[in-house]
């Protein structure tokens, strides 16, 4: 809008007459005068307007909460503002000179959102997701998501990855199991991609190093607070490296700069959860089997079937947080049996795998580890899965022709946000989730 000074930018025009715009998020009258907040994607500022207004006066009578509105006024200190200059309406306020209604809700909203918490249930909040979302501590989530996207993007470029874009219509399943979505593609079938894996392994054998920010799907059946059937990978892909021990420095270096990112950019969105960023202390690297011994003996907590559940990696969780301080643990060696055919076994023991879970604050939110490399290997690993070489035939290309050591991890970007902020759910840190019951809004 031309002309429009955004809130933000009013303390900095003390004396002088601007025009906002924005939603009124509360109208108070008080006695005849009127008062209004207004909030548009800056901040928000207390407008007031005065019987001698004249025609501003009158058409602020018609002024209701969630009016979108531009308002021109003078930008005068407020009455007691030194003390309020910290408080979401700042030490200014507006004396509305011309007040325009830029567009009227039809009917009133199903719930107050100028509330400094929403205390609807999850449901509620998802079935009215683009209302809900006006409420700024709902806001701030995603004010922090994006921070962690652009956070992601620069430290992967710094460190000399290239971005690219690989497609999500795919022939054949890339994480195998039965969790892929089945759509038509013209006179036959495709698949959803459940990750970018195999492109971003074509992806090094071109370009080395590579990163990818794109949609991902799982047709997973369960109602957790973790699962959701498309999220946001955050993929890397490396290659030359001479063990797994590199990727896990590299996803180290990554995951707190981003987190270092988030604590300069969005303290005062932090505040409004009151979460603390993870400490800044080296993450403890842990055999999957020397976790399996500390659930029995320090949790009485036994394993079956090689793999730790949910309660298992919030036990860990809580250890790692208590002996070493550190909000993140990495859980490497996974049976072989657990992890994709891709997965490159130990040399030492091949019934276990140079692969690794990066665990925070008790919940998985990456996976990663070295991959074959050798084409005979490989071909021989999808094999011995029951499956058939010649059904990944151009997957098998890049080794065929030569590949060189690498490996990589697909990060869930939604499951940082969720528990760095401590959401119930991780529908709450995605705009639109998609679950078993939901495709809409
Ligand atoms: P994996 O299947 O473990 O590994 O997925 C990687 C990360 O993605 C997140 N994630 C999910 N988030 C929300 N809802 C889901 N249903 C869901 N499933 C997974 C988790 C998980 O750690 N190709 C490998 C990665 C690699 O080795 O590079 C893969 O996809 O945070």
């Amino acid at each position: 809008m031309k002309g429009r000074l955004l809130i933000a930018e009013t303390p900095r025009h003390i004396g002088e007459t601007v025009t906002i715009a924005g939603w009124v998020s509360v109208r108070r009258d008080h006695g005849k005068l009127i008062f209004l907040d207004i909030r548009d994607r800056s901040g928000s500022v207390q407008a007031i307007v005065l019987p001698s207004a004249g025609p501003a006066y009158e058409a602020a009578q018609e002024i209701r909460s969630e009016h979108v509105v531009a308002i021109e006024g003078l930008v005068k200190e407020r009455p007691g503002g030194a003390e309020k200059a910290g408080s979401a309406l700042g030490g200014i306020e507006l004396e509305i000179s011309a007040i325009r209604t830029i567009s009227a809700p039809a009917e009133t909203l199903p719930f107050e959102i100028s509330v400094p918490e929403l205390d609807l249930n999850l449901d509620t909040l998802l079935d009215h997701r683009t209302i809900a979302l006006r409420n700024a501590r709902l806001q701030a989530i995603f004010r922090i998501y994006s921070t962690m996207l652009s956070a992601y993007a620069a430290r992967m470029r710094a460190a000399d990855f290239l971005e690219i874009k690989t497609p999500k219509l795919v022939g054949s399943a890339t994480e195998g199991g039965a969790n892929f979505f089945t759509v038509n593609y013209f006179d036959r079938k495709a698949y959803l991609a459940q990750s970018p894996q195999f492109y971003k392994q074509a992806g090094i054998s071109i370009f080395e190093r590579v990163f990818e920010v794109g949609s991902v799907f799982r047709a997973e059946p369960h109602f957790t607070t973790r699962h959701v059937n498309e999220y946001v990978g955050l993929d890397a892909e490396l290659g030359f490296i001479s063990d797994f021990s590199e990727v896990m420095d590299e996803l180290e270096a990554t995951i707190k700069y981003v987190f270092a990112e988030i604590g300069k950019e969005r303290a005062s969105e932090l505040a409004l959860y009151g979460a603390a960023l993870p400490a800044d202390v080296p993450i403890p690297r842990l055999r999957l089997s020397e976790a399996v011994d500390i659930l029995r003996e320090s949790y009485g907590k036994e394993i079956e079937g090689g793999d730790i559940d949910a309660e298992g990696e919030r036990m860990i969780g809580e250890y790692v947080k208590e002996k070493f301080g550190s909000d993140f643990v990495f859980l490497t060696h996974y049976p072989t049996a657990l992890r994709p055919f891709y997965t490159m076994p130990s040399a030492d023991d091949p019934s276990v795998t140079e692969s690794f879970d990066l665990i925070y604050r008790g919940l998985e939110i990456a996976s990663g580890g070295q991959r074959i490399h050798d084409y005979a290997q490989l071909s021989e690993s999808i094999r011995s899965r029951g499956m058939n070489p010649d059904d990944f035939a151009s997957y098998l290309d890049v080794f065929r022709y030569g590949c060189p050591p690498h490996g990589g991890w697909g990060l869930g970007s939604e499951r940082i946000v969720q528990k760095l902020l401590g959401l119930g759910s991780i529908k709450e840190a995605i705009l639109y989730p998609r679950d078993v019951k939901r495709l809409s809004p």
